[in-house]
């Protein structure tokens, strides 16, 4: 097997032999790389005809499916490959376009660079159009970039040709962060700032993992009134800030944190867990039966609820496990009983003459957007060290996962702000942007003039097609660690620091002083 997708990436350059650091084994590997190629043949055969929403979904499904920690099942991936493979035929019966993604891994490594930032893009955007499709939101132009990306993999072009490709994905995600934005927020409203206790009360409950509200939504109405208590865990925590969620009393708080500690935070856990995205690790035994899958993630032999939506043996294992005899008072890293969420767009712009007047009264000095992924190397520490150093008159916007390594401090306000403000999932960094350029706005200059820095953590591919859209932006000095990619070739590291200024982290007094002067 060959992949070097992530961060995590064996020895920092490609998980090779019989299992990546995943857990992701080399037979599933393959029939990924082989899915890739079949999704290259019909996204070829599609761009041919006039694409139908059956073709886009499955190009959604297909891409969503190779992202890190989602499918960890040959079955189910070789089904996926099926399923691409019968649409190529039904549109243009025995057309033999299938792609060897093998030939992407021995190209000539700039070229190889630059096609794995398409690649790892696209299947980060994927993810975001799934959930938006998922509330009936569709894109035309970001539908249409899947096939002209894909298409692109398969050509035989150079830096010049792939290049502009590589920034048209960045444009292409910020279409599609926008979109799940609008769909998000006209379907559950606008967040609001919102305490998350981290208490699991006693009684049955059932803890909901990954990023797909649909699914919340849908699990909050099957348990209504059934005496269940419902969880956030990990990127599904920003969800107790929307309105048409929130009033669901059942929905009670946020378990555990960050993903990398699922093993040991699932142990033994006395109530069911669904995961609706990534991140999945591989399951233990001491709570494989209670462990349940929906949308396309899979792993073997773990029970998947398929898109009939029946939760029903979700909720028949939630009663069975009964949850804790007594309440168990969690804590976050830092020893915090509660987090907060909810600082969207919607919000912080509500607010954005204070924050401007505090900016301009001296009283806020500067802005960091420490935001991203979370993951297991030890090199991570930086940023709880980051966020703990900041001065008193610096605020922190965050989100992610990356942010359980510091969302339960308490830093003290500015001006009637919390120091910290959760903007929510990944795919809420086009918060973050609406609020950059609002500010650049209102200060009269470009985003890069303003008192911010981004100080960003990625592990895996959304945080891929999300770096894409800041350089799309134009956007200078992007701190980002806690490694660089391993599919960034010096070439192309050279033209991304020249460019762009894009700057590896240090330690974070270095930084910092680099920053702040
Ligand atoms: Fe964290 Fe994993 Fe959101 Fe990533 S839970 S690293 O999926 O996409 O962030
Ligand atoms: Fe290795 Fe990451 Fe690929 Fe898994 S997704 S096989 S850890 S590079």
């Amino acid at each position: 097997m060959f992949c070097f997708q992530c961060e995590q990436t064996m020895g920092g350059t490609g998980c090779t032999g019989r299992a990546g650091m995943c857990g992701k084994s080399a037979p599933a590997a393959k029939l990924q790389d082989e899915l890739t190629g079949a999704l290259i043949g019909l996204a070829r055969t599609a761009a041919a005809n006039a694409p139908t929403s059956k073709t886009n979904r499955i190009i959604l499904e297909g891409l969503f499916t190779t992202i890190t920690n989602v499918n960890f099942d040959v079955a189910t991936i070789q089904l996926m490959i099926d399923k691409v493979n019968a649409e190529k035929d039904t549109i243009s019966p025995n057309s033999d376009v299938n792609y060897d993604v093998e030939q992407i891994w021995n190209d000539n490594e700039d070229v190889r660079s630059l096609k794995s930032l398409i690649l790892f893009g696209i299947r980060g955007i994927a993810a975001y159009a799934y959930h938006a499709l998922m509330l009936d939101y569709t894109d035309k132009e970001v539908d249409a970039f899947f096939l002209k990306a894909l298409t692109a993999l398969g050509e035989n072009w150079g830096m010049n040709e792939l290049l502009p490709i590589v920034m048209e994905t960045g444009k292409a995600n910020l279409a599609c962060m926008e979109l799940l934005d609008k769909a998000n927020t006209e379907t559950y409203g606008t967040p609001q700032p919102t305490s998350v206790p981290l208490t699991i009360e006693k009684g049955p409950f059932i803890v909901i993992s990954g990023h797909d509200l649909h699914d919340l939504k849908l699990l909050l109405d099957q348990t209504n009134g059934k005496g269940i208590n419902i969880y956030t865990h990990g990127e599904m925590l920003p969800a107790h800030a929307y309105p048409l969620l929130k009033k669901y009393p059942h929905l009670k708080g946020n378990f555990g944190t960050a993903w990398q500690n699922q093993q040991k935070e699932f142990d033994n856990i006395p109530g069911p867990i669904l995961f609706t995205t990534n991140c999945l690790m591989p399951v233990r035994s001491s709570y494989a039966d209670r462990v349940f899958t929906t949308e396309v993630v899979s792993y073997p032999e773990i029970v998947h609820i398929d898109d009939t939506k029946d939760y029903t043996p979700v909720i028949e294992k939630a009663l069975e496990l009964g949850g804790y005899a007594e309440a168990q008072h969690f804590t976050g890293i830092n020893g915090g009983a509660t987090v907060m969420t909810g600082f969207g767009h919607g919000t912080v712009l509500a607010v954005a003459d204070t924050v401007v007047d505090a900016v301009k009264a001296g009283a806020i000095r500067h802005f960091f957007l420490v935001g991203g992924c979370d993951g297991a190397r030890p090199g991570r520490n930086y940023y709880t060290d980051f966020v703990k150093k900041a001065p008193a008159d610096t605020v922190i916007l965050t989100l992610a996962c990356g942010k359980y390594r510091f969302n339960d401090l308490d830093l003290g306000t500015i001006g009637g702000l919390p120091r910290i403000m959760d903007m929510g999932q990944c795919n809420d960094a086009y918060s973050a942007i609406k609020v950059a350029i609002a500010l650049a706005k209102a200060f009269n200059c470009s985003v890069n003039d303003l008192p911010l820095s981004l100080v960003l953590s990625w592990y895996e591919q959304k945080a891929v097609c999300i770096l894409l859209t800041l350089l799309y932006l134009g956007i200078q000095n992007i701190y980002l660690g806690p490694t660089l990619p391993a599919f960034v070739s010096p070439n192309v590291l050279s033209y991304l620091v020249e460019n762009f200024h894009l700057t590896p982290i240090t330690t974070p007094e270095e930084d910092l002083k680099k920053i702040l002067g």
